[in-house]
């Protein structure tokens, strides 16, 4: 199997097509647009959670992992969306979480009753001696890390919402109910996992205070070296069984080394990993929840680094963009106003065209746009509202804190994929759970008809699977101080060919120097978000025009 000619696609069900009309999208959904998935000749599809959950995260805190939460459908409906897949060749990968459980899950229930057996799966401790909570850690969607369990004197660990309970890892039993898991899904046909961050399931049996700072403090419970144990296991134990499986591991904060270490074949651990330093270059002294301007120059530094690091390392990297927990990149890197065609063109470009396996979020193939909302009361999402109320306690303004809101929500990218412009977006026929804007403008039938972004997306996956330069070649970072221009080169070790490519992040027209050894050269463009492929002559340098990519291969 090679991992470099597959791309995934990703679906958040609960807002790709409702099949019901109770406004939230479901599998027999997902099943009926079976025909447009199949358009785009992606590989494998990741599902966002759609077990059973109070979704208080939106499925991330699942009270069963065997089963499909009843407002997303049946057993019986993933089978049939599993087999009918299968026909346009297309796998399933699903979102196991298991750093955390929901405390609505009958192992907490359990352990809330006293079972001893379950309160060892979570991480339950006594306050201090002085009553203060049994660490200061700071949970990741604000407040502390803990929460009084039950009626008792205890506290347990929550790294997130309080009703998403830390699982305690070094508990043989925790992880025996992990490999059964993925087990269950494996014998349901399922070839791809994405485990949700994995890289925090080490922490210390014995949990100790931070310092306050919060890059300390994350240190305590990331990329432990037991993680590497635990991952070998679940390996040796499921998904390792089957050689055409596909697995990514989320990991939250993590290092070039460490990405190599998870991802390089020989430790038989995973596939790829997901990280995210490329996309915190619109944060400020890493603090996500301001408004800042993205930095260029950074996010060519990490891209650069990142690509050059794992290719030495031979390590492997999930490429993208967007996800449910994004608000859409074309908001942050490109220019949706001006040049929304343009941008998202060039930024579908700059990341498929490296080394990795790209990952398209739902709606990205069509240059789906953060919603237009006016209200606070639009945005129904934990983080986002954890945020604003603390923004405002720290006596930030409403209008300030709304206007970082409308910036960061991961509601951004959660809004309903707009199929066609109708008042619901086509989406459904009640009330949709987030309400679509601008739909008028862009849509699905809108785009097939008359768009070219989508178009260009089926150009791209078309490429990565005839072109091994793509595939297979090797990184080099090129222009590395050009102010506008990401370029680099791809080149293969028992072939002359290479891989020529320049993408212009900007509004303007920047020239760019080709590098002496390209230069007076006979090229094939391969794909130009201006221009047809055709052959043509290297100069000195090129002219490129707004946000325009243009890709050469050099024989
Ligand atoms: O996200 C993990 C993660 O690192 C988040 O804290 C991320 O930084 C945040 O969403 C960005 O604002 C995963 C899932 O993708 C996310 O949807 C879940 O909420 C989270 O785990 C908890 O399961
Ligand atoms: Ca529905």
């Amino acid at each position: 199997m090679n991992l470099g000619k597959k791309v995934i696609y990703q679906i958040y069900p609960k807002s790709f097509y409702d099949s019901n009309g109770d406004g939230i999208g479901d599998l027999r959904g997902i099943i009926k647009k079976i025909p447009y998935i199949a358009r785009l000749n992606i590989d494998m599809i990741w599902f966002n959670p759609f077990f059973v959950s109070p979704q208080h995260d939106n499925g991330y805190d699942i009270a069963n992992y065997r089963e499909i939460d009843p407002r997303f459908g049946t057993m019986a409906d993933f089978e049939e969306l599993v087999a009918k897949l299968k026909k346009i060749n297309v796998d399933v990968m699903l979102d196991m979480v298991f750093n955390h459980c929901s405390t609505g899950h009958e192992w907490f229930q359990k352990a809330l009753a006293g079972d001893e057996k379950y309160m060892k799966y979570f991480y339950i401790r006594p306050a201090k001696p002085n009553g203060d909570l049994p660490t200061n850690w700071e949970s990741k969607f604000g407040g502390p890390a803990w929460a009084k369990f039950g009626d008792t004197d205890l506290y347990y660990l929550h790294l997130f919402d309080p009703s998403q309970a830390d699982l305690d890892w070094h508990n043989p039993d925790v992880r025996q109910e992990a490999v059964d898991i993925v087990n269950f899904w494996r014998t349901k046909g399922v070839k791809g996992f994405r485990f949700d961050v994995l890289n925090v399931t080490g922490k210390d049996e014995v949990l100790v205070d931070s310092d306050g700072n919060i890059d300390h403090e994350k240190a305590l419970y990331t990329d432990t070296p037991v993680v590497k144990d635990y991952i070998k296991q679940l390996n040796r134990e499921s998904f390792g069984q089957d050689p055409d499986a596909v697995t990514v591991g989320e990991m939250s904060s993590t290092t070039i080394e460490k990405s190599i270490e998870y991802t390089k074949p020989d430790d038989h651990e995973l596939s790829m990993v997901f990280a995210f330093h490329h996309l915190k270059v619109d944060y400020e002294n890493g603090e996500k929840w301001n408004k800042v301007p993205f930095d260029f120059m950074k996010l060519k530094r990490i891209l650069n680094e990142w690509q050059a690091g794992i290719d030495r390392g031979n390590g492997w990297q999930a490429l993208f963009w967007n996800n449910h927990d994004q608000p859409w990149a074309l908001n942050r890197f490109g220019d949706p106003v001006n040049y929304r065609e343009k941008s998202a063109e060039m930024l579908a470009t700059a990341i498929h065209l490296l080394r990795g396996t790209p990952y398209i979020y739902m709606g990205e193939e069509l240059g789906m746009i953060d919603p237009h909302y006016y209200s606070i009361h639009n945005y129904v999402d934990v983080e986002a509202l954890n945020a604003y109320q603390e923004m405002m306690d720290n006596g930030m303004s409403a209008h300030d804190a709304f206007e970082i809101v409308k910036t960061k929500a991961r509601d951004n990218s959660r809004v309903p994929m707009h199929w066609d412009d109708s008042q619901n977006a086509g989406f459904t026929t009640g009330k949709p759970w987030l309400k679509p804007t601008d739909q008028d403008q862009i849509n699905v039938q809108a785009e097939l008809d008359h768009g070219e972004i989508f178009n260009y997306y089926q150009q791209l996956i078309n490429l990565r699977k005839t072109e091994d330069l793509i595939s297979d070649g090797h990184f080099k970072a090129e222009l590395e101080d050009h102010p506008q221009v990401f370029a680099y080169r791809r080149y293969l070790d028992d072939s002359d060919e290479q891989l020529f490519v320049l993408n212009n992040f900007y509004g303007y027209e920047p020239w760019a120097d080709i590098p002496a050894d390209l230069q007076n050269k006979e090229v094939e463009v391969l794909i130009d978000n201006y221009g047809e492929p055709r052959k043509m002559q290297l100069k000195d340098a090129i002219r490129l025009q707004p946000y325009q990519s243009i890709a050469f291969k050099i024989k």
